[in-house]
């Protein structure tokens, strides 16, 4: 049964056409810096935004047109294999990511919850054989049960942190059998709500614990993945541990663990942190730790997790140049972990959804190829930092100086020049660039 009869192959058609199902600027096999967009991009489509949620708010019920919204259960879970391999296919997105919650149903038992999952794990692997399709990274959904209301790998509970390290360990043995590129801990209500009833130094040396097991596990079952933490600040606890990239290296440094994680960044949950998604990206690019990105935006005027797809040029063209200055994203990808609004309920809204995030992004990184071709931010810096290549700043960076060293040489040097930084000046040529690709 097809789910999309209304939509084919999303085609490349370039800038001139007015076609809403089809691509203006996401050329797969376009090369830019020497590798194609679709190596550069490695887009995936996230299951639960696309094939689980189906329209609920805080204050409304599901809405969304789905042809698979008559059914329950098993046949609701394959139904959605189904769904997802089509819209994969027609939208030429190579990956795609789930929570082990969103593919299968829990039974009313671990053993029943994790039959269910084996069946359509089977499901799964015969679809990607056959269409080529990857995983691009599982995980565990240790956050909806209520079993999981104080946190799994931070739980006040032991016998909740005793099912969550189950679970996890399926995960893995899943991820294996998908032979997923990555492994991704979201700390879903790893977090605290007041101090006075919480032991934080137990949970976060608990939370390492978990780490640990899971690292001796995959190693055990010869499971490869890179695994990842997706840091978030809050929601849905007041204080998530994982708070922002910083929080999560030192974490990770002090638990000795960062020879086996890397971190999947969030738009979104950037800007929760009060940062910009670039900030967090340099943050992990400069600690070798950046891994993947979950791609989406907030809302200026929203202070929570809205997950939007991703349609600021702005946002993507700064994204892109982090991860070409990086040197590119590796095993990881750019997952949309987007949903469409709740007013955008029929089903080729998935489509259109999708298509604005992976032209976005295509954009972006067009004009951030162009800045990194043109060096016009490298030359700013070169120039901006120059005192540190020669004379009393070489000896400050190759270790030479000391306080005394650097007492003389101030001593004698007045006054001292600063040079303007020029942003206004920047801003307005990488608004050119920007429409200029
Ligand atoms: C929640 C979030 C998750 C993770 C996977 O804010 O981003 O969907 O990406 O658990
Ligand atoms: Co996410």
């Amino acid at each position: 049964m097809a789910y999309f009869d209304g939509v084919g192959k999303i085609q490349f058609e370039g800038k001139g056409s007015d076609n809403p199902l089809a691509f203006k600027h996401y050329n797969p096999k376009e090369v830019v810096l020497g590798k194609t967009m679709e190596e550069h991009l490695r887009f995936a489509v996230a299951y639960w935004h696309t094939f689980t949620y189906e329209g609920a708010d805080p204050f409304g019920a599901n809405n969304a047109i789905r042809g698979w919204g008559n059914l329950s259960g098993m046949d609701l879970a394959k139904a959605r294999v189904e769904a997802n391999f089509e819209f994969l296919e027609k939208l030429g997105v190579p990956f795609y990511c789930f929570h082990d919650r969103d593919i299968a149903p829990e039974g009313s038992t671990l053993q029943e919850t994790n039959k269910n999952l084996d069946v359509i794990v089977d499901l799964l692997k015969q679809n990607m054989k056959t269409s080529g399709k990857k995983l691009l990274w599982n995980t565990a959904n240790m956050f909806t049960n209520p079993r999981f209301v104080f946190g799994a790998g931070t739980a006040v509970n032991a016998d909740v942190y005793a099912y969550a390290a189950a679970q996890v360990k399926k995960g893995l043995e899943v991820g294996k059998e998908l032979d997923s590129e990555n492994y991704v801990f979201w700390g879903g209500r790893e977090g605290y709500e007041t101090l006075l009833n919480t032991d934080m130094a137990l949970e976060l040396d608990n939370l390492a614990r978990l780490f640990h097991m899971a690292v001796a596990y995959a190693k055990e079952i010869g499971f490869d993945a890179q695994f990842l933490i997706e840091p978030k600040p809050k929601e849905p606890t007041k204080h998530q541990y994982d708070f922002d990239a910083a929080t999560t290296i030192s974490f990770l440094q002090k638990y000795g663990l960062t020879d086996h994680f890397k971190l999947n960044l969030e738009a979104n949950h950037a800007t929760l942190a009060g940062h910009t998604f670039e900030h967090e990206i340099r943050v992990a690019a400069i600690n070798g730790m950046l891994g993947s990105l979950d791609a989406n935006q907030g809302d200026m005027l929203l202070g929570w997790d809205t997950d939007e797809f991703p349609t600021d040029l702005y946002s993507t063209t700064l994204t892109m140049y982090e991860v070409l200055r990086a040197g590119g994203i590796g095993r990881g990808g750019v997952n949309f972990d987007a949903k469409v609004r709740r007013g955008s309920f029929e089903p080729d809204d998935l489509f259109l959804g999708h298509i604005a995030g992976m032209d976005t992004f295509a954009w972006g990184l067009k004009a951030a190829a162009k800045i990194t071709e043109e060096r016009v931010l490298d030359s700013i810096l070169d120039e901006r930092y120059r005192s540190f290549r020669e004379g009393i700043g070489l000896d400050i960076v190759s270790g030479k100086a000391t306080l005394a060293s650097l007492e003389q040489y101030a001593l004698q040097n007045n006054p001292i020049k600063n040079e303007s930084g020029r942003q206004e000046r920047i801003k307005l040529v990488l608004n050119e660039i920007i429409y200029s690709v």
